[in-house]
């Protein structure tokens, strides 16, 4: 525990370690390693004083301010006229001088003086040099930092690369900012003049109302002309808002507002990826319901086609009944006895026989017709069902972008699902094969000639054909089987009213089967191409599956944190 703090502040600084955390699990979860470094870091320094951080581009008099600031007598941060300061450095209170490497870039180093109880100073290498690494390092330390010093040389305020950075700190991370024009004895007042106001005009236009600034002279302090080195006054800012024991809440309340602005990022990627699973649920909604309605059209396309053909079927049976009744009426078996007599071999039974054949090759014909009529709109519609699916496919929006700055990777992931879809799809329409149905095709009389070769869309008209004309082949052929069967040694004279009845018996029961069958194969095929369309969607229902958990579960898990993190602000105001 930290010596200096009060057990209110010790408590609440638990809190906001435990806070903290669950942050960091929170980032390391949605995969953002760097996210969840810094949450880390700033976890780790939560017993920390109030931290100053010195920042500016390379020798603008960083290391010189700190030593002057903390009026030691000999330098604590080394100062040089080549870039000199490689390292972040962080001063600490200490009853003896301390240097610790932390790590490459870190070094922690103590000193008993007495305003390092109150704050920590940080110097940092400086940014916009030749040395590689230093911006990075400079950058990587700003989200821990509570106050930054941003250190001007006096002379040049103006440089963009420094305001570049000055932007990284204020809008990326909404860190408080005062500004040093440092190494003023090396201007004559009226230029310092014109440099602070100058500054000050640049603040304004980064959108700082009123920028705090201070003029300082690190030579001068060391030659002890106080009254010209301007620190008294950069101390009394200190006193006045920092020490004095409100360094601690400060800090606090620093710390919150950093993990608040984290969570904001990840609360807007969130609600990105919640647009992207809400607009592709809604794109898969509409293609069940696409499909729903397309397939009721197809389906009431077969039915269109079954009843065009049992009234094609009813009408020629009709034809034949007719003739085969009157042909047993006695006049006309008179007549077929007389030709008999005279040499005709025709008797009842070949008779009966040639009727049928005619009927055979009648029937054939004029469901041949019939079924030309149809059958090229139901392929119509079960084509139509898949190309309004494919176009659904290639139209559907994404506004998940795969260069985002958070959740890429599921941006990523996505589009390649959805590219995939798209793929698959176009796949599915070229090759044909998912047309095809071979358990349908194989019929009992085993013939489906021609049926696997052809591809793409176009199949589904010769796959109608086919399945229609193998049925009524069927069950023509049943019907005159039973028909001619009835005339193996039968009187047919005796008989007539038997077999006018028999007759009307198979043709019905032709007629109950040819729409049992049609209808039945027909709706099969309807929802195995369905079935078929749907199967193209698997890898990208089971993402959608997934993304809606996810999202659910990091919604909740944001909106736990948001809660404790709003109910600790509001008591620490
Ligand atoms: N005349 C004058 N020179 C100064 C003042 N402060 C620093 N210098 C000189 O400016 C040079 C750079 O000073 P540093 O304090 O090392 O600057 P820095 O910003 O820490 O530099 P890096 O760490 O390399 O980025 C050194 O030669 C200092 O002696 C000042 O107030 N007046
Ligand atoms: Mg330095």
């Amino acid at each position: 525990m930290n010596n200096f703090v009060s057990a209110k502040v010790y408590a609440l600084r638990l809190e906001v370690e435990s806070l903290l955390s669950d942050l960091s699990l929170l980032s390391n979860d949605i995969r953002q390693p760097e996210m969840a470094a810094t949450v880390l870091e700033l976890k780790k320094r939560v017993h920390e004083p109030f931290m100053f951080v010195v920042v500016g581009e390379v020798k603008a008099g960083k290391s010189s301010f700190i030593n002057a600031l903390l009026q030691v007598e000999k330098d604590i941060c080394a100062v040089s006229p080549a870039p000199m300061t490689d390292t972040i450095q962080q001063l600490l209170y200490g009853e003896q001088e301390e240097i610790v490497s932390i790590g490459p870039y870190l070094k922690r180093i103590t000193q008993p003086v007495e305003i390092l109880k109150e704050i920590a100073i940080v110097d940092t290498p400086g940014t916009n040099t030749i040395v590689e690494h230093h911006q990075e390092i400079t950058e990587s330390f700003i989200p821990a930092s509570d106050l930054i010093i941003f250190v001007f040389e006096a002379k040049n305020p103006y440089r963009e690369s420094a305001w570049k950075f000055f932007q990284f700190i204020h809008n990326e991370w909404r860190r408080k900012v005062i500004f040093i024009l440092q190494q003023k004895d090396l201007m004559s007042a009226e230029d310092l003049k014109i440099n602070y106001e100058g500054l000050i005009s640049h603040a304004n236009k980064q959108g700082i109302e009123n920028p705090i600034v201070f003029s300082v002279s690190a030579a001068y302090e060391k030659e002890e002309k106080y009254d010209l080195s301007g620190f008294s006054a950069v101390r009394d800012f200190i006193k006045a808002h920092i020490t004095g024991g409100k360094g601690p809440m400060l800090k606090i309340k620093n710390n919150i507002s950093t993990a608040d602005n984290i969570l904001d990022k990840i609360e807007l990627g969130l609600t990105d990826r919640r647009t992207q699973f809400n607009i592709d649920t809604k794109f898969r909604k509409e293609v069940d319901e696409t499909l729903q309605h397309q397939s009721e059209r197809s389906e009431n396309q077969a039915k269109i086609l079954t009843e065009n053909m049992i009234a094609a079927y009813e009408r020629t049976t009709r034809k034949y009944e007719e003739e085969l009744s009157s042909g047993l009426s006695f006049p006309g078996m008179l007549k077929r006895s007389f030709s008999a007599l005279f040499g005709n071999k025709e008797n009842s039974k070949e008779w009966i026989q040639g009727l049928a054949g005619r009927m055979d090759s009648d029937l054939k014909q004029d469901l041949k017709n019939r079924l030309n009529d149809s059958a090229g709109d139901l392929a119509d519609s079960i084509q139509q069902m898949a190309k309004l699916i494919d176009a659904k496919i290639q139209n559907s929006s994404t506004i998940l972008k795969t260069n985002y700055e958070i959740f890429q990777e599921i941006a990523d992931k996505r589009v390649a699902v959805y590219r995939e879809l798209q793929e698959a799809f176009s796949a599915f329409l070229q090759s044909g094969d998912g047309f095809k149905d071979n358990q349908l095709l194989n019929t009992p009389s085993g013939s489906s000639p021609g049926i696997v070769t052809g591809s793409g869309l176009a199949i589904v008209g010769i796959i109608i054909t086919a399945i229609t004309q193998v049925s009524w082949l069927d069950i023509t052929g049943g019907v005159l089987t039973g028909v001619g069967l009835l005339f193996a040694g039968v009187t047919v004279s005796l008989q007539r009213g038997k077999v006018l009845s028999k007759f009307r018996e198979e043709i019905d029961l032709g007629k109950i089967k040819m729409d049992k069958e049609l209808s039945n194969r027909l709706t099969i095929y309807i929802q195995r191409i369905k079935e078929k369309i749907l199967e193209n969607f698997i890898p990208f229902d089971k993402m959608l599956e997934q993304e809606g958990k996810d999202l659910n579960s990091l919604e909740n898990r944001v909106s736990t944190i948001r809660e404790r993190m709003n109910e600790l602000e509001n008591r620490i105001i």
